[in-house]
């Protein structure tokens, strides 16, 4: 042994190869992380590198190798304890922690007394690399006494560092793209940028925004609060409480957007149930209805309906400000008798829904867990939307009623792929295999709506429920414009094109009632919550909302996108540009200016409301600013 001539830093690379290899030995061992490719394979290897490569390095800049030593033990200890701490979260939540997680201590009461069936000796394993450092500084015979390291040297290193950070970040966005901006999982979060990143990130998401809350104080809230009271839209009596007591089934039509609606594709019908709902004698078909999600997709378009509220401009607000204080529908409805639910048969933690739920007083969430899943009946992002909706309605003829549940459908979504037996139409003919797609998950979606309407039915569960259901965000992004001016048979989509693309179906199904019509108000998601609500006959004069009644007389044809653009019945303003919307044509920016003016008062109201939580100083029930509250943070 006295013969090999070890390396200078020999014990820093033991440290950083025993705990890099440890960490993806228990990302296979102590995870179910899917790996689909070789190429997350590869990434989720690399993941963990650059930051021990960052935490171990820091000891280059101490002057004598014990205590050089000392740090690198007690870094190996502090990563080992999160490591370990995340795959004791993990056997109990399935999920990783979160820094928000970690303060709610409520979160852990259930944990309590199985703390100790968590914790087993074999768990040692998990400080396996802290073990085989301190040996190796034991036994790994001792190079002279190094004098402190060279500047140039502690530069490469570092230089190596970000290079492998740089390299992870590229290779994660490849294969996840806007995998940081849009923050939709943490179960991706992890695969692709490691659990230590991960925990930097968390950090640093969760103390923007506790700094943006502790900033804020009921004074922001009194403006906000002035103009929501001056502008909310009085109820249409005729329709107030029309459908009280009813079920309420809202349907999340993932990624479905009003081209598709009585449209054709070669000669092929697209939605025909759909298509027969925009002229039934039971269903309000909004033909001029809009999304206004933002980078939160989905989650998105749950948190507008549920607050008529906008998401953030910036990353996923489910993701950002989950712990919040909310007015949500299912609240309201919760206070009014309902049980309240959602049904979406994926992980519990995908878009941090797990968590904000409880903030949104959601009574239950059935997840995956709830629903049997398997190699048949899914595909590609999970359960096929027929077999979730017959599964979903035989949950539902366990729950109390009247229930409120929100039922979100996956497989009309991105990349757009159905198993052969499932294809009811062919592809399209374009250059974009994502449109050609589209036509047939959209196709499969709208046969399992009439599937869904005909479980209801043999369930004796349709006449008694309210069926509301809508297209969450668009399906087709502005990449594929080409192919869609072929289908749309115009030169090009210009932005205004674009921004009437943004129209999603909106139909409120309600059996036996034989009120239907078509709607042509222009309106968007914003302004569900009150709408359902006051079908229902729940008021909401004191509810900080920025939408309105679509059936009330005072409700105004505009809909502001969530990027500063919008629509009205005369004008669309898009990419800087005021649009004639009859026309196309551009027209002065004097007409716009007002609606331009409104969206970013909307906007950032909004905002506030999010970023500063301030409802928590508000009192639903009076509406009144909550004086004690206000005290308290006065105090503090
Ligand atoms: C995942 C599903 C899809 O649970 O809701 O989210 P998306 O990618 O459409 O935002
Ligand atoms: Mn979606």
């Amino acid at each position: 042994m006295k013969s090999i001539k070890w390396p200078k830093h020999s014990i820093l690379a033991i440290a950083i190869i025993a705990t890099w290899i440890k960490t993806v030995i228990v990302y296979h061992t102590s995870f179910e992380m899917d790996i689909e490719n070789a190429m997350q394979e590869l990434i989720l290897i690399i993941n963990p590198l650059s930051f021990i490569l960052f935490a171990y390095g820091i000891s280059l800049f101490f002057k004598t190798s014990k205590v050089r030593n000392r740090y690198l033990i007690t870094i190996s200890v502090l990563l080992a304890i999160v490591l370990y701490a995340n795959v004791a979260f993990y056997s109990f939540y399935n999920d990783f922690i979160t820094f928000a997680v970690l303060f709610q201590t409520s979160n852990f009461g259930d944990l309590g007394g199985s703390i100790s069936e968590i914790i087993n000796i074999t768990d040692l394993l998990y400080f396996a690399d802290v073990i085989v450092l301190i040996l190796a500084i034991k036994y790994v015979p001792k190079v002279k006494e190094m004098s402190p390291v060279r500047p140039q040297m502690r530069k490469a290193y570092f230089v190596l560092t970000m290079a492998v950070l740089f390299l992870n970040l590229g290779l994660a966005e490849t294969e996840r793209p806007q995998l940081l901006t849009r923050a939709f999982d943490r179960e991706l979060l992890v695969k692709n940028i490691g659990t230590y990143n991960y925990h930097l990130y968390d950090i640093y998401v969760q103390s923007k925004s506790s700094a943006q809350r502790a900033l804020a104080d009921g004074s922001s809230l009194v403006e906000v609060d002035n103009y929501v009271q001056a502008n909310q839209a009085s109820v249409n009596p005729e329709m107030f409480g029309k459908y009280k007591g009813r079920n309420v089934i809202l349907v999340q039509l993932e990624s479905l957007q009003s081209f598709v609606i009585n449209n054709e594709m070669n000669g092929q019908v697209v939605t025909p149930f759909l298509n027969s709902l925009t002229n039934d004698k039971d269903t309000f078909y909004f033909s001029d209805f809009y999304h206004q999600t933002g980078l939160g997709k989905t989650s998105d378009s749950e948190f507008i309906v549920e607050n008529s509220l906008f998401g953030l401009g910036r990353g996923a607000v489910f993701f950002t400000h989950g712990g919040n204080t909310y007015n949500s529908m299912a609240e309201k409805l919760g206070e009014n008798g309902y049980f309240t639910n959602v049904m979406h048969s994926n992980n519990s933690s995908f878009w941090n829904r797990n968590e904000i739920y409880k903030s949104f007083n959601i009574d239950k969430f059935y997840d995956i867990e709830s629903y049997d899943v398997n190699e048949e009946n899914s595909v590609n992002w999970g359960l096929k939307d027929i077999p979730f909706f017959e599964q979903s309605v035989d949950l539902m003829t366990g729950m109390q009623q009247p229930f409120y549940s929100k039922m979100i459908t996956l497989t009309n979504h991105y990349p757009f792929t159905l198993d052969p037996e499932d294809i009811m139409i062919p592809e399209y003919t374009s250059n974009s295999g994502t449109l050609n797609r589209y036509f047939q998950t959209a196709r499969y979606l709208d046969e399992s709506i009439k599937v869904f309407f005909n479980e209801l039915k043999e369930a004796g569960l349709y006449d008694n429920s309210i069926i509301v259901m809508y297209g969450d965000h668009y399906g087709i992004s502005e990449n594929h414009n080409k192919a869609m001016s072929m289908y749309l048979n115009k030169e090009e989509i210009t932005p205004y094109d674009s921004a009437l693309l943004q129209s999603v179906p909106l139909f409120i199904h309600v059996p036996g009632s034989g009120d239907g019509q078509e709607i042509d108000k222009t309106a968007g998601q914003i302004d569900l919550r009150p709408t359902i609500l006051h079908l229902l006959g729940i008021e909401t004069t004191n509810d900080m909302q920025l939408g309105a009644d679509i059936f009330s007389d005072e409700h105004e044809d505009f809909v502001i996108f969530r990027d500063g653009r919008f629509v009205t019945d005369k004008l669309v303003y898009a990419g800087e540009v005021c649009y004639e919307r009859e026309t196309g044509e551009p027209t002065a920016i004097e007409a716009c200016q007002p609606y331009i003016d409104r969206s970013l008062i909307e906007l950032d109201y909004s905002d506030q409301i999010i970023n500063g939580d301030l409802l928590r100083f508000y009192d639903e029930e009076t509406g009144n600013l909550l004086q004690e509250k206000l005290e308290e943070k006065i105090e503090e």
